[in-house]
């Protein structure tokens, strides 16, 4: 395979001058990374693995993104110029439409690395690119692309890894039909909504709090009780970076602008924001004997139920007692501690914004739905961004959550590249040495495996009252303590244990787990929350949306009192329930994530493989170690060696001879192993072989039969207009 910024095969080798590394001499560990480091210092991020895209971030502006940069990107085949994640878009757009080797076909792209590794940037520059690929100008296209700031505003937040992280997965579905786009819908998975009461050491809370803090008008600063010196127990660092903040928050009020929030919708996310500011400030106090109250003397409890739409006294009563049904009907109620009371509180802070997010993907999701057509009819390219794997000093259930989709992928892409194509070779018939690969398949049946797995284990703890996060480390220790991938900490009674995943050990905190699992609000609290005055408020926390993505308005009665209108459409967190019983949150997590594998599954995957060059988000930085590890951990050796000697092209005779009979030498070419065989010979391709059932092709055969067919096309329309022009002559001469 040549490359076209350089470095071609038989030349000297010169290192950064390769584009594909399945192309390098004498590869070893340690080739492979000077090469990356040699390309990443004149700024040639992007390196492709066969066809499979390395992409190393740069942490600074490179100008490789321009329209004209775009444009020769559009249309033309993989070779035709140095690796980009446009190729990658392209690649995906021409696989839809069928003009590569196989026939049309659903695409996804599946985006890995660390977290801070580039994942998010990525999506954006393809989703960018595939719009570009279709030529949409309509506002179809620029509503899809305000989609992201607005999710990123409400989803991403500063961590120690990443100043924009993505505290959200996200699976992009664009939709099209005769290659123009005809809507989108975003899937997303497991908001980290702990971080709305609680951030670590030096980071943030979501960006949305500290736009709207900076770029509120001083009228709505005023309605929603805000501004002053205020502090808010809830933000962090909320002083830093004003003058960014308020373009940001211009940015976000110019985008629920195009995508279709309309001013009361508008209103109501801000509302709701606020009143969760104000809620993290309500302050617990307690009497002699214990019981929670909250200090009246502030006057945050009275601002947040005015702020919510809801009574004050019933907001009290709900922050500081639970209510229990006993089984003879009788209702009790019982005090809270501060502590529980706190956690109540924080709870009902978290449902809020949850929901509020949920609510906010949906409705994003039915102003993007294709109209006329039915999703089944229309093709599609899916762009799949989660959260990249994460090791802090101190992780809790959200990064054993993010950790398991990060394994998960990993897993996803171990199938596809090693064992599928390895277990077709035998089912061909290929004579093959088997390259090994480091199955990660033993560490996700630790946290999978149902009843003995970690998340199951949870679960069953999490179902018992008196379960505490000690209870739940002795049962983990139990049951999968001998699994070599699971030690517990050195000191007894400490709260954790460490998993070695595929990209390192990570030790966890089990502190909070089953309150955090169960994510339940109390039914005095929900019920509460349900009969808000506020539209958005109820709407959300009534866990529905009308058909039309409208707010189901409310209407009073002759009384005055309002009573919502009866919800109709999809349930907000369809995933949520099963059996009429509430899911708990590892459980959600759990089929979310086995629906999305079935969905990439079902398409035909591109893979960008994200690798941070140092852990400081510096440029011009490139430390060979950090690197190395991203590497190995990924299997970038094995990867290399696979598409190097593989055949990631496979296709049954009968397709592979009706796709490119017109390369053949004869008229009629049988549909058989032997009409293969003559295509292929007579389109002068060398390096392939011909299974049992199958036409086995190098990557690259993709380009090389493209442009062959091309030529074969672009012939027969010569003669065709040469046979017009004759017959028009001769019409003339008659
Ligand atoms: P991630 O999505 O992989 O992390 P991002 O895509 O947010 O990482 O990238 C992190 C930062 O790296 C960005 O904010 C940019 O500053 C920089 N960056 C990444 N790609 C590029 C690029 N192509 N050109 C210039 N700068 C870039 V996480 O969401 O934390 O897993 O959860
Ligand atoms: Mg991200």
């Amino acid at each position: 395979m040549q490359s076209s910024d350089g470095g071609r095969q038989g030349d000297a080798y010169v290192p950064g001058r390769v584009s594909d590394l399945t192309s390098l001499p004498n590869l070893d560990e340690d080739v492979l990374l000077q090469e990356l480091k040699a390309r990443y210092a004149a700024d040639r991020i992007y390196t492709y693995v066969g066809d499979i895209l390395v992409a190393v971030n740069p942490f600074k502006d490179v100008p490789i993104y321009t329209k004209e940069i775009s444009d020769k990107y559009c249309g033309g085949l993989h070779s035709d110029h140095p690796p980009h994640i446009f190729a990658t878009a392209n690649d995906a757009y021409q696989g839809m439409l069928g003009k590569l080797a196989a026939p049309p076909q659903d695409q996804c792209i599946v985006i890995s690395g660390e977290s801070g590794a580039g994942k998010t940037e990525s999506t954006k520059l393809l989703i960018r690119q595939l719009l570009q690929l279709c030529q949409g100008t309509s506002q179809l296209e620029q509503q899809i692309l305000q989609v992201n700031p607005l999710l990123e505003a409400f989803g991403n937040a500063q961590t120690l890894m990443n100043d924009n992280s993505s505290r959200f997965g996200k699976y992009i579905q664009l939709f099209f039909q005769n290659g123009a786009v005809k809507g989108a819908k975003i899937r997303e998975y497991l908001l980290e909504k702990s971080r709305l009461v609680q951030q670590a050491e030096g980071e943030q809370n979501f960006h949305v709090f500290y736009c709207m803090l900076n770029g509120l008008s001083p009228q709505n600063m005023e309605k929603y009780h805000l501004g002053g010196q205020q502090n808010y127990s809830y933000l962090k660092n909320f002083q830093e970076k004003a003058q960014q903040y308020r373009t940001q928050h211009q940015q976000l009020l110019d985008a629920m602008d195009m995508v279709g929030f309309d001013e009361e919708e508008q209103e109501g996310m801000f509302s709701t924001l606020a009143g969760v500011l104000h809620m993290g400030n309500i302050q617990i106090c307690s009497t002699d004997s214990g019981d929670a109250y909250v200090d009246r003397s502030a006057k945050d409890l009275n601002i947040t139920a005015e702020i919510l739409g809801v009574d004050s006294a019933d907001l009290e009563s709900s922050l500081t007692q639970s209510v229990v049904r006993t089984n003879k009907g009788e209702l009790i109620q019982r005090n809270y501690s501060v502590q529980q009371a706190l956690a109540s509180r924080d709870a009902v802070s978290k449902a809020l914004y949850g929901r509020l997010f949920g609510w906010l993907v949906n409705k994003i999701n039915q102003l993007l739905a294709p109209t006329d057509t039915s999703i089944a009819e229309l093709q599609q390219i899916g762009v799949l961004d989660i959260f990249g794997f994460e090791h802090f000093e101190h992780n809790s259930f959200e990064q054993l959550c993010i950790n398991l989709a990060n394994e998960q992928l990993q897993y996803f892409f171990n199938q596809h590249i090693f064992l599928l194509e390895q277990e077709e070779y035998q089912r061909e018939g290929v004579s093959w040495s088997t390259i090994t690969f480091t199955d990660n398949k033993p560490v996700l049946n630790l946290l999978l495996a149902r009843p003995i797995g970690i998340l199951a284990l949870l679960d069953e703890e999490s179902l018992f009252p008196q379960g505490t996060d000690l209870t739940l480390l002795q049962k983990l220790n139990q049951n999968v303590g001998s699994s070599p991938y699971f030690t517990t900490g050195k000191q007894a009674r400490s709260p954790l244990f460490t998993i070695t995943h595929y990209a390192g050990k990570v030790e966890y905190n089990v502190t909070g787990w089953l309150e955090k699992n169960r994510d339940t609000l109390p039914s005095n609290t929900m019920s509460l929350l349900q009969r808000s005055s506020n539209p958005l408020i109820n709407t959300i926390c009534n866990g529905s949306i009308t058909r039309t993505g409208t707010l189901a308005l409310q209407h009073k009665t002759s009384k005055g009192r309002r009573l919502s209108k009866r919800p109709v459409g999809r349930q907000i967190g369809e995933l949520g329930k099963k059996g009429g019983k509430q899911l708990t949150l590892g459980g959600q997590f759990k089929n979310s994530l086995a629906v999305l594998v079935e969905r990439i599954t079902a398409a035909r995957p591109h893979f960008v493989r994200c690798i941070k060059p140092n852990g400081l988000k510096q440029p011009n930085n490139f430390q060979e170690d950090e690197v190395a590890a991203q590497l190995k951990y990924t299997g970038m050796m094995e990867t290399i060696r696979i598409r190097r000697e593989g055949y990631a092209l496979r296709i049954p005779f009968q397709q592979f001879v009706q796709r490119y009979r017109s390369l053949g030498d004869i008229a009629s070419i049988p549909e058989d192993q032997h009409g293969c065989q003559r295509i292929l010979k007579a389109a002068g391709l060398s390096d392939w072989l011909i299974g049992k059932s199958k036409v086995l092709l190098k990557w690259w055969h993709t380009d090389e039969l493209a442009s062959r067919l091309q030529k074969v096309e672009l012939a027969a329309t010569h003669i065709q207009t040469g046979v017009r022009g004759l017959l028009a002559r001769r019409k003339v001469a008659h």
